[in-house]
């Protein structure tokens, strides 16, 4: 790898207005964990910050719908989301909070020395104010369709379905997510980041200067650029938030994208005096961990900050990772779609490393990926337990029986013998240039090859039986076993912290540096190793009906909630113009060709007419002779199927499509009008 000095980590700062999800782990903070354990392991001056992202309307939002204040919700989140991942083994040098009044100290420091420097332009312009709330309605708290996909919900800063930025006045029949009002224009006052004016800055830097990047990031990046840059307003009008810091800036906060990236720095302050070398000296290599969905905020809009402010050096890769979907359906807060780090490990005590597992295996990287419970408990069962846990385990237990755990010696090793050492090495290569290319996925496979190959080792030496007849081979074949299964302890350490821990003490041996991957020694022949204790346990059918259960209940409750939008209304008059009255069918018959389609002659009271209706799933023709119905008699005559259909009964539909008739309960002669 190309030698930095040190390295400068980012991990996006997660929300404080709700816990944190497999979506996010898988995202963001499982990568960021390997990679950083590893640069630790290989020695490495490196540190990584992270925190809690508490401004802006995510939180306000949140807070008006827990009846809290802004700061009671974060301070409840910022604590279970630091609790959960400190037990997943999430490695971060300091996890910071951004209504820390050091990080807003550093906020308003950055904007005061760009605003000194005349970097923002100051500008009034016409915002959406919400009249019944009497408020400027900022990001989510204006909705509306966006005006590139046609996505109705597309939030007032951003759209979540096509990731475009945006600007609340591009949305299409914008309201507010406060009173559902129609929002009017009024004048307010902003500052604004010029970025048409860093736009050739960076079309050099990133188009030129970083084609390594990952490609849906450059691409990203290349379409926003292409586009062209528009000024972009860093300031809002609302009460939570870091207060723009100069005259005439009452009620006016820092856009929370322009304070929340800022949190890095602060927390590297936080973290040591020494910050100053870790952001400023261009022989740190800077990099920022993410969603897609934060893209342009970490590749346009901050750097240009950066830039603006100018003694800071620029992130030299962006590894964004795609979304990750749960059992083929978007992850959604709101709809409780998700997998919640929190409820996981107390349903699964003990299993951080299975979960660090699985979402590694399966990690969004190149593509939106899915995650399934039954996947889970397959590479749980037939990849760590069968396979790692396995090799290990046999390795640890024939030591003991045969040699009282002590490491026997490595005796004249024949030719099999030594390529299966000579494989560590080259394993080991891969996965350093997978991790430092940012491909974890690839880099476990990596690592899993070698307990892959320390079972095939196994199975084709046959200790066990050799034992009988050739003690002395028998000693070397475990000797390599183990030095292998030390290797793993080594090499798993990113991913698996804490198996790779619990095998350093069956193993008997202290963490060693991941250098020594490759030496064969590192067991030396008469070490003692410790008992066997199993690595993991088979995850029973019934654990994983329990969470899809759980995932079934939320679709039903999300069913039960998610009822039709109410219509628009309609007058009095329009409504007393449809003539609906009571009338009896008198025949019905199918539709030949048709599945869904009964012809029926019904007495209206008037006339005996012909109605098509679409019931025929529903009812059986024989079994609704005689019954009664409500008739809207006025529709336009429709032909259908080549059948003029005069009037339509009216039906009653429940969530299932299921077809119930809506009928006076009584019996009443054919013709009385409804209304
Ligand atoms: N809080 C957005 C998010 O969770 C955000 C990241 C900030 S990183 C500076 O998508
Ligand atoms: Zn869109």
């Amino acid at each position: 790898m190309k030698d930095f000095k040190r390295y400068m980590v980012t991990s996006a700062l997660p929300y404080a207005n709700g816990p944190v999800h497999i979506g996010h782990l898988a995202g963001v903070y499982i990568p960021s964990d390997i990679y950083v354990r590893y640069l630790r392991l290989r020695g490495r001056d490196v540190l990584w910050v992270c925190g809690s992202d508490e401004h802006g309307v995510p939180i306000t939002l949140k807070a008006k719908k827990e009846g809290k204040s802004p700061q009671e919700v974060v301070n409840k989140y910022h604590e279970i989301i630091k609790k959960s991942f400190k037990e997943l083994g999430i490695s971060f040098d300091i996890y910071h909070r951004t209504s820390d009044k050091l990080h807003h100290e550093t906020a308003a420091g950055m904007f005061k020395t760009i605003y000194d420097k005349n970097g923002f332009i100051e500008k009034t312009t016409e915002q959406y104010y919400d009249p019944e709330a009497k408020q400027f309605l900022a990001d989510r708290y204006i909705t509306g369709t966006c005006p590139h996909c046609g996505y109705e919900k597309a939030y007032g800063d951003q759209c979540e379905k096509c990731g475009t930025s945006l600007s609340a006045t591009e949305l299409i029949n914008p309201k507010s997510t406060i009173s559902g009002a129609k929002p009017e224009l009024k004048p307010t006052k902003h500052w604004f980041l010029p970025l048409d004016e860093y736009e050739a800055f960076l079309r050099k830097w990133i188009l030129e200067e970083h084609k390594e990047w990952k490609p849906n990031v450059y691409g990203q990046c290349k379409s926003w650029i292409d586009q062209g840059l528009q000024p972009r307003a860093v300031s809002r009008d609302l009460d939570w938030g870091v207060p723009v810091p100069v005259e005439n800036a009452k009620g006016k906060v820092l856009y929370v994208w322009f304070d929340a990236p800022i949190g890095y720095i602060s927390a590297t302050k936080a973290l040591t005096a020494d910050w100053e070398k870790y952001w400023k000296d261009k022989d740190t290599k800077l990099v920022h961990f993410i969603g897609k969905d934060n893209i342009v905020f970490h590749c346009i809009i901050f750097p240009s900050m950066l830039k603006a402010e100018g003694s800071y050096i620029l992130p030299d890769n962006v590894p964004a990772n795609e979304f990750l979907n749960l059992e083929g359906d978007k992850i959604s807060t709101s709809r409780n779609w998700a997998v919640w780090l929190h409820e996981y490990l107390e349903e699964f005590p003990g299993k951080q490393d299975v979960l660090r597992y699985v979402l590694t295996a399966n990690a969004p990287e190149s593509k939106d990926n899915d995650f399934t419970w039954k996947d889970f408990q397959a590479r749980n069962n037939n990849e760590l337990v069968a396979v790692l846990g396995n090799f290990i385990n046999r390795a640890v237990v024939l030591t003991n029986k045969y040699f009282d755990g002590k490491v026997p010696e490595r005796i004249n090793p024949n030719e099999q013998d030594l390529n299966v050492l000579k494989e560590i090495a080259e394993i080991k290569q891969k996965v350093e240039t997978s991790i430092e290319n940012f491909r974890f996925r690839e880099a476990l496979k990596e690592a899993m090859n070698l307990a892959r190959l320390g079972n095939k080792y196994l199975a084709e030496t046959e200790p066990w039986k050799l034992i009988k007849t050739d003690e002395e081979k028998v000693k070397t074949i475990l000797n390599i076993a183990l030095q292998i299964s030390a290797s793993l302890s080594i090499i798993l350490e990113p991913f698996l912290p804490f198996t790779s821990e619990k095998t350093g003490k069956i193993l008997n041996i202290d963490k060693i540096a991941w250098d020594n991957l490759g030496n064969f020694d590192l067991l030396p022949s008469g070490h003692q190793i410790g008992k066997q204790e199993l690595l993991f346990a088979k995850i029973e059918d019934k654990e994983i009906e329990f969470q899809v259960n759980k995932l079934l209940a939320t679709k039903e409750q999300n069913k039960e909630e998610n009822h039709e939008p109410v219509k628009d209304e309609v007058s009095y008059e329009d409504f007393m113009k449809m003539d609906i009255r009571s009338g009896v069918i008198l025949e019905a018959e199918k539709v030949a060709k048709t599945k869904k389609l009964l012809k029926l002659k019904v007495d209206t009271g008037v006339d005996v007419r012909t109605v098509v209706s679409g019931i025929a799933e529903y009812f059986k023709p024989e079994e609704i002779i005689g019954k009664q119905v409500s008739l809207l008699l006025n529709l336009a005559p429709r032909k259908i199927r080549g059948i003029l259909s005069q009037g339509m009964i009216l039906m009653a539909e429940d969530k299932n499509g299921k077809l119930y008739f809506v009928a006076p309960q009584d019996d009443i002669k054919p013709g009385a009008m409804i209304k």
